[in-house]
């Protein structure tokens, strides 16, 4: 069947592409029969956290061929316990090293992402320095990924804490995973009310953190850890245009 991968970017004080604050994001690839339903639900969510407000809202819609797109299951996902921040943070800086990442690297994952209210894509960090190498520090952000319905459904029915911004942070986080030259990925929400985070890796699979915030806080975002021997085209190219498909 015909699939479709749909993009939606919501920003407000610009009207154009690259103008304005970033208030939302989401992405999904679906099958032909269901592009209107996530169009849909895609708008509903931008309309959502604009509260209705927005002053540009992009979706975009693009065919994919079916022969380009891989299929990976989705990874495996543990629950860390942390009571509060300090202990969420602590425990990421030291689960990061165990990821191959330097505890200089974690350190300046963390500081990042506690710094940034706004960050538009993910920050390329070398899993060795802690320096950021995406082009200009413009971030990348990876698109281009979504569930089938029938592998969608199986992990559901599996996993109660199922949910839009679930499932949609961990098809993302598989995808990423599967990034050559990716070692684990770093990802809190920028969503005030939203203190759970995660650490991702092909090696370990999603790590939830239930407190990397406190709430109110409005810093967020993500961060990929890549090893010294990173190709930066290839690794955009992948995360950018490569279509994935999270299958049971
Ligand atoms: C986001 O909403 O922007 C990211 C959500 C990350 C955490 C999702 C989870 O609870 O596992």
């Amino acid at each position: 069947e015909e699939m479709f991968s749909v993009r939606m970017r919501a920003a407000e004080g610009g009207s154009h592409e690259d103008g304005g604050f970033h208030i939302s994001g989401g992405e999904t690839l679906v099958a032909k029969r269901s592009l209107e339903a996530a169009v849909q639900e895609l708008l509903q969510k931008a309309l959502l956290h604009s509260r209705g407000d927005a002053d540009f809202i992009q979706l975009v819609m693009e065919r994919i061929a079916p022969h380009e797109i891989l299929r990976v299951p989705p990874l495996p996902v543990i629950t860390a316990t942390a009571e509060h921040m300090h202990e969420g943070r602590l425990y990421a800086m030291r689960y990061l090293q165990t990821l191959c990442i330097s505890e200089q690297a974690a350190r300046k994952g963390i500081e990042l992402l506690a710094s940034q209210t706004n960050l538009r894509g993910a920050a390329i960090m070398s899993a060795s320095s802690g320096e950021r190498l995406d082009a200009g520090l413009q971030g990348v952000r990876a698109t281009r990924m979504g569930w089938t319905e029938d592998g969608y459904k199986q992990w559901a029915s599996r996993h109660t804490i199922a949910s839009p911004r679930i499932t949609e942070a961990l098809a993302l986080a598989t995808k990423v995973a599967h990034a050559p030259f990716v070692l684990a990925e770093l990802c809190w929400s920028d969503d005030p009310e939203y203190v759970t985070g995660y650490i991702s890796s092909l090696k370990e699979g999603y790590v939830r953190i239930p407190h990397l915030k406190e709430k109110g806080d409005f810093s967020g975002g993500r961060v990929f850890y890549v090893s010294d021997d990173v190709q930066l085209e290839e690794l955009t190219s992948y995360l950018e245009k490569t279509p994935i498909l999270i299958d049971k």
